[in-house]
């Protein structure tokens, strides 16, 4: 049987990393069926293009995932699909957490033949089985013999044969830009993300969050040799084909058990399996100077914290008391003197937030060190205890947002603002982090660190609101560059004169945290003294 993975485009990004699951249940599919993924992210299709392919791919079995904010789309393709006489099968959170919508029987229409529950890493061989069969039943759950929800170890965990997958459809490098790289054999012909996960689950039980509730409060690891081994492999393949890899370890909260992230960075330092990547971690947790150290020390670049509110009664209400807004600052600091930004992101609407969060919550973000900070409004998503809390009180506005979905945009009536009045905060709020002026402060503010710090700050800023505002056009690109090309211009003049300078001189600062089509040009990477550091 041919069998097609399927996960629809978030109408933002074009491509930015690959979904995870696909990778890991195509790894999962016995070995006698032929399975094909497609992310619309990175090939997009209409309805009727992919049914089209799906005909002509001769496919028996669509397999369908989604976050709640793609649901609306993910059940369109599965109409479409349905209709042409495939079966579908869907799985993820959202149907998890509701899914009598998906097979129809909350008096909606039906979208799927058969939904899986949970953690689909042992019903899935099952699911396939079925499929071939001809006899699919509606519902898989991961279930023990007494009936009791059984979650993966995780150990032993499956080889992903990255190396082996077209990953073409992910790469980072603009199309146009390639064939000019590879004819300067610059070793960034191709860039890619790649998402790893150590381990899953997450105890906190923050109230908005699904993890908890989907993953289970029990965390699973998996062990350190297989993940070091995942790591080499990926990096011996990146030195063959003279490709970038950077890797995301998307775990909930990567060190949420200290002792066992930081036994897992000492073992990847000790292997030598070090790649640029990026995590994300709770504050609370980044407390640890010696974290910190190994984090830097295993080519950690990046890390994601979920700070949500400067107001600790906000923090309190969603069930997020272990962040304290007083030591955002000097986590922050601490991760910065080693080199290691962070992605900040920030809930506004929550119950004591009033107008004017914006412009507080700027405050306090220019007095850290520069960071790329993201705002979302608080979402009630199906299952939460935030949702059961809002239904309660009446409150909600969209109760099923999802089939209507409309980015950045609440779904229940805040406590202290109207809802237009969070539309606002969070407008203002995105435009003054990324405008042209806050960019230069921003890399004025680290002058004093190397040329190529501040040229990667610089590109990050301007290429990461693509991950959640679409501006991958090219007019918008050409926008960007152009709002932003005194700090460009800056950086570059600096980078040249120094590269006159020491003309012979061998250029050994590393970079790997790199990874922009910005860079690319071998010149471009000698006039900001770079080179990266795979080999
Ligand atoms: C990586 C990640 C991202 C990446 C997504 C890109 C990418 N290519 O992966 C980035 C960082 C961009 C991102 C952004 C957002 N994310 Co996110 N993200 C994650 C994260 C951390 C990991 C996803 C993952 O790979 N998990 C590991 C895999 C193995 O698990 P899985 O996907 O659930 O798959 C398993 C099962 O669900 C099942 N399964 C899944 N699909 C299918 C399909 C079939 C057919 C079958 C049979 C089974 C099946 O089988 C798999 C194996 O067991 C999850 C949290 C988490 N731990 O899952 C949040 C999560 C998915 N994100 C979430 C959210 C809310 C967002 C944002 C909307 C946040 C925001 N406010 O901006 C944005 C959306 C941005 C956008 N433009 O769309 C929520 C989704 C909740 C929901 N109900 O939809 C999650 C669950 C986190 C949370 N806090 O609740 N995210
Ligand atoms: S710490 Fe993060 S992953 Fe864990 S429950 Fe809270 S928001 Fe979810």
């Amino acid at each position: 049987m041919r069998i097609l993975l399927y996960n629809p485009d978030n109408g933002v990004t074009h491509n930015f990393m690959p979904h995870l699951w696909m990778f890991l249940l195509k790894t999962l599919t016995p070995s006698e069926h032929d399975v094909v993924l497609i992310d619309g992210n990175a090939r997009p299709m209409d309805e009727k293009q992919l049914v089209n392919f799906i005909r002509k791919q001769k496919i028996g079995l669509v397999g369908i995932g989604a976050m709640t904010r793609m649901i609306a789309r993910a059940y369109r393709m599965a109409d479409a699909i349905r209709a042409a006489g495939v079966p579908v099968v869907m799985g993820g959170p959202h149907v998890t957490e509701v899914p009598d919508e998906a097979l129809g029987r909350d008096g909606g229409p039906r979208h799927a033949d058969a939904v899986a529950l949970g953690e689909a890493d042992e019903t899935w061989p099952r699911i396939v089985a079925d499929a071939a069969r001809g006899e699919l039943k509606e519902i898989y759950a991961p279930l023990d013999e007494q009936g009791k929800e059984r979650k993966p170890s995780l150990q032993p965990y499956p080889d992903i044969p990255w190396e082996k997958m077209d990953l073409e459809q992910f790469d980072l490098v603009p199309k146009v830009a390639r064939p000019l790289l590879e004819r300067h054999g610059s070793g960034w012909r191709s860039v890619h993300m790649i998402p790893i996960e150590s381990g899953r689950g997450c105890p906190y039980g923050c109230e908005f969050c699904t993890v908890t509730g989907f993953f289970g409060d029990s965390i699973r690891f998996r062990s350190n040799e297989s993940v070091v081994n995942e790591l080499l492999r990926l990096k011996r393949h990146a030195r063959k084909n003279r490709r970038q890899v950077m890797v995301f370890f998307i775990d909930d909260n990567f060190a949420i058990s200290i002792k066992r992230t930081k036994s897992l960075l000492r073992d990847i330092i000790a292997a030598g399996a070090q790649l640029p990547w990026t995590a994300q971690i709770s504050a609370n947790l980044l407390r640890d100077e010696e974290l910190v150290d190994l984090i830097a020390a295993s080519h950690g670049k990046w890390i994601f914290i979920g700070m949500e509110s400067i107001d600790s009664v906000n923090l309190a209400d969603v069930n997020k008391s272990f962040n304290k807004p007083a030591e955002y600052a000097a986590v922050l600091d601490r991760l910065a003197q080693r080199g290691i930004y962070s992605i900040t992101s920030f809930i506004f609407g929550l119950d004591n937030d009033t107008v004017g969060v914006a412009a507080r919550t700027l405050k306090e973000i220019e007095s850290w060190p520069p960071g790329l900070p993201i705002f979302g409004q608080l979402t009630p998503f199906p299952s939460t205890p935030l949702y059961q809390r809002l239904v309660k009180a009446g409150r909600l506005t969209r109760p099923k947002h999802w089939l209507d979905f409309a980015p950045f945009q609440m779904a229940h009536t805040p406590l202290k603002m109207s809802i237009a009045e969070v539309h606002e905060e969070l407008s203002k709020a995105w435009t003054n982090s990324y405008s042209r002026e806050r960019n230069e402060r921003a890399i004025n503010s680290i002058a004093d660190k190397p040329i190529d710090h501040r040229a990667m700050h610089l590109i990050t800023r301007l290429i990461f609101r693509g991950i959640y505002f679409p501006q991958m056009g090219k007019r918008a690109w050409a926008k960007l560059v152009l709002d932003n090309r005194r700090a460009i211009y800056r950086l570059v003049r600096e980078g040249f004169g120094k590269w006159r300078t020491r003309k012979t001189a061998t250029v050994t600062v590393p970079i790997t945290e790199a990874g922009s089509p910005f860079l690319q040009d071998e010149r471009a990477r000698d006039v900001l003294q770079v080179i990266p550091d795979l080999n």
